[in-house]
C-alpha cells in the first residue's frame, strides 16, 4: 500500500497557514534555520524489521491486526514511514527471520519504495526449526567447536544475503554468556568469540563493517560475554578497521552515561552504529524519546561535536537505526513517534551555541554551560522538523495523516486480523 501524493499535499495545504505561522516564529527567534533544514532532511533511520509486527512480552502478545506477513510486506510497511516522514529511508533485516527468496525482485521493490538496507543482522540467540545444534550455552563462545562453527557459517552467510541486497554492515549480537558463577570460564568464552568473529571478520567484504553490539544483561542472567563498551571495543580493536562497536540505547546498566560512551568511541574511531529506543529500566525497546528525551538531546550533542571534530558526514557515517519493538502499540505510528524523537534531538544538538558552550567551559562558568544547553533544548523545534519533511514531500503532521487515511484498518483489510510478523 503507498500514500497518493497528492493527498499528502493537500492535507499539507490544509496545515500549511498553521505551519508558517511557526516557522516564522521560531525563525525569529533562533535566526538563519536553513542549515538545520537541509542536514534534518538528509538524515535517514533505518527501521528494523522485527519492530513492524506486534511484540509481545514473556508473558504474552496482543495482535493488533495487518501485522506485515512476509518481507514484501514488511518493505511496504517501511516504504509507508518514509513516505511519510521522509526519514526513514533504509531497513535493517534480521536473518533468518526475513529471508528474501528473490534478492533482485526484494531490491527492486526497496528501490520503487526509495529503501536502502541497513546493517543485517545475525540471530545465534534462538534455535530454529531442524537447526543441527543448540545454542542454549552460547554460540561464538561456545565451549564446542561445532557449535562455533555452526554460528560462524550462518553469520558468513547473513554476510552473503547482505551483499546480494547491497547492504554494508553486519550488526552482530549475542546472547552469550552465562547464568550462574562457575558456568563459564571467562577467559575462555572471550577467546572463544575473538576467534569466531575473527573468522566472520575474514569473510567482510571490503567495503564492508561489522558492528559489536553489547548488552549488559539478559537472556543471561549472571555474565554477558559482550556486556559493555568496554568489551565491545576491546574486540573490535583487535579485529580491524572494518570492526566497530554499536551502542543500543537500552542496553547498558541503570543510570550509565551514554552520553560520555558515544563520545569516548567516536574519539577512538570505534563508533559505528546505533539501535535508538527508549527504556525505564532494561531493554525495554520502548519509542525513542518517550521517557529520557533531554538523554536523547545530551547523545546527540555529542555525537554531533565528535562528528564534527572528525569532519564526519552526520548522515552517512554512522548506522542509525532504531530498535524497538511494542506490546501495546500501533507499530508504524511507534516508529512515526521515534524517528520524530531522534529529529528533534538531533536538530536540537545542531542548534546548540557551540562557541559559547566552549568559552564557558573554558571559564568553569558551570551555570552558564547548563544554560546554554537547556537554551537548545528548551526550545520547540518541532516546525523546523516539519519543514524539512515539507520540503521533502513528506507530511507536516504524519501520524495525524496516518489516523486520518485510516491505514491501520486498511492493512487490516488487507492482510487480516490475525496476521503474524516473523521477528520477535
Ligand atoms: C537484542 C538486540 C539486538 C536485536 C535483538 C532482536 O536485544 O537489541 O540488536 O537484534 O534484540
Ligand atoms: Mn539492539
Ligand atoms: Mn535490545
Amino acid at each position: 500500500m503507498s500514500i497518493d501524493k497528492n493527498i499528502i499535499a493537500s492535507e499539507n495545504e490544509s496545515l500549511h497557514q498553521q505551519h508558517t505561522k511557526k516557522l516564522d516564529f521560531l525563525q525569529s527567534e533562533i535566526g538563519n534555520t536553513q542549515a538545520i533544514i537541509e542536514k534534518i532532511a538528509a538524515f535517514q533511520i533505518g527501521i528494523p524489521s522485527w519492530a513492524l509486527g506486534a511484540g509481545g512480552t514473556r508473558f504474552g502478545r496482543f495482535s493488533f491486526g495487518g501485522a506485515p506477513r512476509n518481507i514484501e510486506e514488511k518493505i511496504a510497511d517501511v516504504g509507508l514511514l518514509h513516505q511519510l516522514n521522509r526519514n526513514s529511508g533504509s531497513i535493517s533485516l534480521h536473518i533468518p527471520w526475513d529471508i528474501p527468496n528473490d534478492y533482485d525482485k526484494i531490491k527492486a521493490l526497496a528501490a520503487e519504495h526509495q529503501l536502502k538496507f541497513d546493517a543485517v543482522n545475525s540471530n545465534t540467540f534462538q534455535d530454529q526449526p531442524g537447526q543441527a545444534l543448540s545454542y542454549k550455552f552460547g554460540s561464538l563462545q561456545h565451549v564446542d567447536v561445532a557449535v562455533r562453527k555452526q554460528a560462524i557459517d550462518h553469520n558468513i552467510d547473513v554476510i552473503k544475503q547482505g551483499i546480494a541486497l547491497g547492504s554494508k554492515a553486519l550488526t552482530v549480537w549475542l546472547a552469550d554468556g552465562s547464568c550462574f558463577p562457575g558456568q563459564l570460564n571467562f577467559r575462555k568464552a572471550y577467546q572463544n568469540t575473538l576467534d569466531s568473529l575473527q573468522q566472520i571478520y575474514e569473510a567482510l567484504p571490503d567495503d564492508w563493517k561489522v558492528f559489536i553490539e553489547y548488552k549488559a544483561y539478559e537472556p543471561n542472567f549472571y555474565s554477558t560475554t559482550v556486556a559493555d563498551w568496554g568489551q565491545s571495543l576491546s574486540y573490535a580493536n583487535k579485529l580491524g578497521d572494518k570492526a566497530y562497536t554499536l551502542v543500543d540505547l537500552g542496553h547498558h546498566l541503570p543510570n550509565a552515561n551514554i552520553e560520555q560512551i558515544v563520545s569516548l568511541l567516536l574519539m577512538e574511531r570505534k563508533l559505528g552504529g546505533f539501535h535508538f529506543n527508549d527504556s525505564k529500566y532494561g531493554d525495554d525497546d520502548l519509542t525513542a524519546g518517550s521517557i529520557k528525551p533531554y538523554q536523547l538531546f545530551l547523545i546527540f550533542k555529542e555525537l554531533v561535536e565528535g562528528m564534527d571534530a572528525r569532519g564526519m558526514n552526520h548522515a552517512t557515517d554512522l548506522g542509525w537505526m532504531i530498535d524497538a519493538s511494542h506490546n501495546v502499540k500501533d507499530p508504524l505510528e511507534d516508529l512515526l513517534q521515534s524517528v520524530e524523537a531522534i529529529m528533534l534531538a538531533y536538530a536540537q544538538a545542531l542548534l546548540v551555541d557551540k562557541k559559547a558552550l566552549d568559552d564557558a567551559q573554558q571559564l568553569n562558568d558551570t551555570a552558564k554551560c547548563q544554560e546554554i544547553l537547556q537554551a537548545a533544548f528548551r526550545t520547540d523545534l518541532r516546525p523546523l522538523v516539519a519543514e524539512a519533511r515539507l520540503r521533502s514531500g513528506g507530511a507536516l503532521n504524519p501520524l495525524e495523516l496516518y489516523r486520518k487515511l485510516n491505514i491501520r484498518k486498511k492493512l487490516i483489510k488487507e492482510r487480516g486480523a490475525d496476521s503474524v510478523a516473523t521477528g520477535l
